[in-house]
């Protein structure tokens, strides 16, 4: 059973978790593990040079996650971190300290940085990380090209407008600043990383995670070649809505969706990914089904079955390791309900 996943940071994270506990479940191997292969296409966009380092926070938040290394208090970076270094470089006046730049966190970017330097593709390097952690899963940097998100703001004077790095967006101005576009930098001249194309075209199960659809699943299927992957995916492609009943349980998708004209709802998010036989991208989605006392978006299902893609309301709230994995299993039991195969 090989399972391909497009995912950014922590709400992947959270849901890959899931899925390893449901797959060590489904598909033992006898010794704790699974017989499952999963695959992981991990975001770049969010990626930021600072201080020479190359940082590469979504790769990382999986990597961590996976491996057991996160902070759990703040869903990125390590836990028992400290922050010397980031109060030595405020004390120098170092203009990025807005960058919660860990101790221990600086380690893996010193590591990276070292080996790019050398020069080892970033999938050469993740990989080498990857063997430290041992996330069980094979976690593939969408590209191996560098790209930037960098998110078009108003400018000082009205009627004009300035670019800042994504990070400064989400965590200096914690995306309050109205975003108007969204930029992929380096974007279309990225090619996708090494096995990431037959990742997903050889899969038996492609799955869309409640990652960012703008900023991390969006920008994955930017990369040229990723999305025409997905819509020749031998196997189906099943998405799990990252808005329940109109908003987003973490992170700020409500703060991104505005600017690609896209409604924060379970159903738009969906349209926006498109049907497969329409030419989308989609062959199942699950939305919330209102449990967990999170208002659900039930009332879509029909809208979206009749539209081409067979929608089904499941708990979507992962608030424990158990309703992760029971979230897992519920997307491989709708994908195993669909028709494999490019229509
Ligand atoms: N998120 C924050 O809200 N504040 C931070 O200071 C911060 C630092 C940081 C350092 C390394 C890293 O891998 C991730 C970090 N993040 C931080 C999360 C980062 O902004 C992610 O890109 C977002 O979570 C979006 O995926």
């Amino acid at each position: 059973m090989r399972i391909t996943v497009l995912a950014g940071g922590t709400g992947g994270a959270k849901f890959l978790l899931g899925l390893r506990d449901h797959l060590r479940d489904a598909f033992p191997d006898g010794r704790g593990g699974t017989t499952a292969e999963v695959t992981v296409v991990g975001n770049t966009g969010d990626d930021i040079q600072l201080y020479g380092l190359q940082i590469c926070p979504d790769l990382d938040t999986l990597m961590y996650t996976l491996g057991g290394g996160i902070s759990a208090e703040r869903g990125w970076g390590r836990e028992h971190e400290t922050f010397v270094v980031k109060e030595e470089l405020a004390a120098y006046g170092m203009p990025s300290t807005w960058f919660g730049l860990g101790d221990r966190d600086t380690a893996t970017h010193l590591v990276r940085t070292e080996m790019l330097r050398a020069g080892y593709p970033l999938s050469a390097v993740t990989e080498a990380l990857c063997a430290r952690w041992e996330p069980g899963v094979r976690l593939l940097p969408m590209t191996d090209d560098r790209v930037e998100t960098h998110v078009v703001v108003d400018g000082e004077r009205p009627g004009t407008t300035r670019a800042i790095h994504f990070q400064e967006w989400w965590i200096r101005h914690r995306a309050a600043l109205p975003a108007r576009e969204f930029v992929l930098v380096g974007g279309a001249d990225a090619a996708p990383g090494p096995g990431v194309v037959e990742a997903i075209t050889d899969a038996d199960v492609v799955v869309l995670p409640p990652s960012n659809p703008v900023v991390s699943v969006g920008t994955i299927l930017q990369v040229p070649g990723i999305r025409d992957a997905v819509r020749a995916a031998r196997g189906p492609v099943v998405g799990v809505s990252p808005i329940l009943g109109g908003a987003p349980v973490h992170g700020m998708a409500d703060a991104c969706l505005p600017a690609i004209g896209v409604a924060t709802t379970a159903a738009a998010v969906a349209r926006h990914y498109g049907a497969r036989p329409s030419g989308g991208l989609l062959d199942g989605w699950l939305v919330h089904d209102g449990s967990g006392g999170v208002a659900g978006d039930a009332a879509a299902v029909a809208e979206l079955d009749a539209g081409g893609i067979t929608t089904r309301a499941v708990p979507l709230l992962m608030s424990d390791p158990a309703a992760s994995a029971a979230l897992a299993a519920a997307t491989l039991a709708l994908a195993a309900t669909l028709a494999p195969g490019p229509l």
